[in-house]
Formats: C-alpha cells, structure tokens, sequence
C-alpha cells in the first residue's frame, strides 16, 4: 500500500507506521487521517493475522505528532470540525479495536491529536525529549480526538483536567511519573528496537489469547465492576473455545515449550 503521508516498513511479523510530514511536525491534516483510516482498516481485515504487533511514530526526531493541521482548521466550518473529530476518532477506535497489540513510539512532541492518538495505543514508550500536552485550550478548543475521555482515563480526572485546563507540556520524567509513559528511552533508534523486542516477546505467546485480552480491557474499561467481571467471564470462556488453551495447558502439563498456532 503506497500512501501520500504515511510510511510503513516491515520488521519480521511487524509492522512500523511513521507519520510521515516532518516538515509540520507531523500534524495531522485531513489526508493523514483519511490515510491512517484506510491503513488501519486493512490491517482490520488481515484475518489470517500476518501482521502480529504495530508500532507508530513520527518521522525525524523533533516531533511525534504536533497535533491537529492547525493551518488547516482555520477554515473550518464548525460541522466540517466534528467531521474532522469524527474520522479522528475512528482512527483511536481502529487503533484500540486491532486485535494486535499497538505500540506508540513517541520522537519528540506528542502535542494535542498527537497525544490522543498515542494513547489510544496500547502502551507508550518515549524518548528523553518526548513533550506530551493538550494545548487546544491555548487555541481556544478542547481534544477532539477522544482526549478528555482516554486522559482521565489513563492519568485520573484531575490529573487530566489540569493539563487539559493550562495547556502545560509534561516532559518525559513528569509523563513517566503519571503513567502517561510506560518506559523512557535514550534515543529514537533505543526506543523502536526496545519496542520490537515488547512485540517479539508477545508473539511468542498465544495470539488468540493476546487479542481476547485486549478486547477485554478495552470493553471493560470505564464499566462499573459487575458489568465489567461479565464481560472478562464471557470471554474467559471464548479462550476456552480456542485451540491454542489446550496447546498451553497441555504443554504446561508436559513440562515443555507450548508450541502455538498462529504464532
Ligand atoms: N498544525 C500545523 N502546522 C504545524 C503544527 C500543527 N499542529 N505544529 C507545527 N506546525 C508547523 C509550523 O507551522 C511550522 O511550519 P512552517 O515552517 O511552514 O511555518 C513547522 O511545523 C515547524 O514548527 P515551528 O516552527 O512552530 O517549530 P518550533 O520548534 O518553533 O515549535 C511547537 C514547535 C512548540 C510544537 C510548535 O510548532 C507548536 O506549538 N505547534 C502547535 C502545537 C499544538 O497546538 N497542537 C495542538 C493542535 S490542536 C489539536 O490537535 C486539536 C485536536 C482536536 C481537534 C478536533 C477536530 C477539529
């Protein structure tokens, strides 16, 4: 798949998506996100699940993400601004209903879309000089791209209302701190091999469980605790359906290496 904005490389079973506009930091402009749909989209349909782990980042080293093509919303009607929220928040939900796990490898400023796009995914790692923020507030909007939901959600309602509120950047010490970042590295090229090493480490595992267990923290997520524990039990005994518990059980009993299928 060729894209205008988006580049995508190969590493084994992986793939690695880099936004690709280093020239305005990354921001998202419509055709970013119309693009980053339609890649999502095909990696939705990858049923026989060739692709097992997916990594974002954003090309050069200054900038991850520097949120929504400001530029490009100054001309915006306001139903052409929901349309924009709108297939922005496709792009999350894609990212977070994949049944692979998603990395976001964050280079530099995760800024506003920027940031609500990293963390839809599944966990954040970061580099020293990673900037984190959601500075609409300054422009007079607020996150449009499921910002005021994921935040709280991740950081506590506080702790995200007081970002939201000043528009401050957390850096990468702050952002590890509040559990925003997961791990911090030194370099860009540290960072993407510390996330294909995560990825490996998952493929070794059962993929159908993986994609269960993904789907059970999303779905679980913000419901209160009864209607939350039916939905780990009812795919408690989907897993149960899968060829590959037996493979692990079996394996565990005969003291050896499960070997799983689809792995
Ligand atoms: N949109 C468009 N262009 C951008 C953006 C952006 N978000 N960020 C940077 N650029 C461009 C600059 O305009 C500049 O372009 P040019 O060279 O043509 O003038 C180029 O990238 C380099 O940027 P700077 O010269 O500004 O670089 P600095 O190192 O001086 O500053 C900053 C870096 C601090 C990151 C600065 O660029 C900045 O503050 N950027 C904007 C960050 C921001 O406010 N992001 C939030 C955007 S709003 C948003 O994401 C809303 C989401 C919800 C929308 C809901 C649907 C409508």
């Amino acid at each position: 798949m060729l894209f205008q904005t988006l580049l995508i490389e190969e590493k084994e079973d992986f793939l690695i998506l880099t936004v690709n506009r280093p020239e305005k930091l990354n921001a998202l402009s419509n055709l970013v996100l119309r693009e980053m749909k339609e890649f999502l989209l095909s990696l939705q349909q990858d049923k026989y699940l060739k692709v097992r782990g997916l990594i974002l980042t954003g090309a050069g080293e200054k900038s991850f993400i520097a949120g929504a093509d400001i530029q490009a919303m100054s001309a915006m009607l306001p139903a052409e601004a929901r349309a924009l929220s709108s297939i922005a928040q496709e792009v999350t939900q894609l990212i977070e209903s994949l049944p692979i796990p998603v990395i976001a490898a964050v280079n530099g400023y995760a800024l506003g879309g920027g940031c609500e796009i990293a963390i839809s995914c599944d966990y954040i790692y970061g580099t020293r000089g990673a900037v984190f923020g959601q500075p609409e507030v300054n422009l007079g909007l607020i996150p449009g791209f499921g910002g005021c939901v994921r935040l709280a959600r991740l950081i506590g309602i506080s702790r995200a209302k007081e970002l939201i509120f000043t528009g401050r950047n957390l850096n990468a010490v702050e952002a590890e701190r509040v559990g925003l970042v997961l791990k911090v590295f030194d370099s860009k090229d540290e960072m993407l091999v510390a996330a294909l090493e995560s990825l490996k480490l998952i493929r070794q595992k059962s993929g159908s469980a993986v994609a269960l267990a993904k789907k059970t923290v999303q779905e679980a997520i913000g419901r209160d605790t009864k209607d939350a524990l039916q939905i780990e039990n009812a795919n408690y005994e989907k897993v149960f359906q899968t060829e590959n518990s037996r493979i692990g059980i079996q394996a565990f009993l005969q003291k050896r290496k499960p070997q799983f299928v689809n792995c």
